[in-house]
């Protein structure tokens, strides 16, 4: 068995049963729920709310995420750690200090996740590692699951390797995580992938077949 976080992207949930069906992904074995967060600016959609986040919260014990597609989120981090979100994901470009947004959500004891848009290179970020938990690379441009995966992005994810080793930071991938591209970015080295409509949601079988064969693959 293989060990990767798999984190279901709770945008693609059911909606009309959100607390049973965060509760069957919990039993199935889910390791982070991740939650996208969106302003409609940063990104042309609006997905989830903090009530969402907080309605997530009350019904696992297992760590939330909050990935931030806003523009300034330094301005809302408050709402999330105090929300109970145990990892914050801020995008590089989306606020003018992130760095120092990302000491903060340290500080508060929670764990700090930088976002690499696809046009983004890992050397352009580098002064940001020393601060990051986690690093996400996004194979898609954010907004909208159900997108087609952008094939440079696995070049980047070889040329960040060198750095998580040297800053001990996990890498996750968000978009498009298939399992093939999740048995492949997971040979490169990635740690985590989030679960969207390539590979849990609207897929057959239960969650708890589905994460255990993404597991076993
Ligand atoms: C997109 C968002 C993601 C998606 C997820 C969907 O901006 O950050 O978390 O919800 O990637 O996955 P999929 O498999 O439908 O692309
Ligand atoms: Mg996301």
């Amino acid at each position: 068995m293989k060990e990767l976080l798999l984190c279901p992207s709770m945008m693609c949930a059911d909606f009309d049963h959100l607390a049973d069906d965060v509760k069957k992904l919990d039993e199935a074995g889910a390791d982070i729920f991740h939650c996208d967060i969106m302003d409609g600016t940063y990104v042309p959609n609006m997905t989830l709310g903090l009530q969402d986040v907080r309605c997530i919260r009350r019904n696992t014990g297992k760590p939330v995420d909050a990935h931030l597609m806003v523009e300034n989120p330094s301005r809302m981090l408050k709402l999330y750690l105090d929300a109970g979100c145990d990892l914050i994901y801020l995008h590089a470009d989306s606020d003018r200090y992130v760095g120092k947004a990302l000491l903060q959500i340290r500080q508060a004891g929670r764990q700090s996740g930088l976002v690499l848009n696809p046009d983004e290179s890992p050397e352009s970020a580098r002064e940001l590692f020393p601060l990051s938990d986690y690093v996400m690379l996004m194979t898609v441009y954010p907004g909208f699951a159900g997108q087609k995966y952008l094939e440079h992005v696995t070049d980047k994810l070889k040329r960040l390797m060198p750095y998580k080793e040297q800053y001990g930071f996990k890498v996750t991938i968000d978009g498009a995580c298939s399992p093939e591209k999740i048995r492949e970015l997971s040979a490169i080295g990635a740690d985590g992938f989030v679960l969207g409509t390539s590979a849990l949601f609207g897929k057959p079988g239960t969650y708890a077949e589905i994460l255990r064969g993404l597991r076993s693959e």
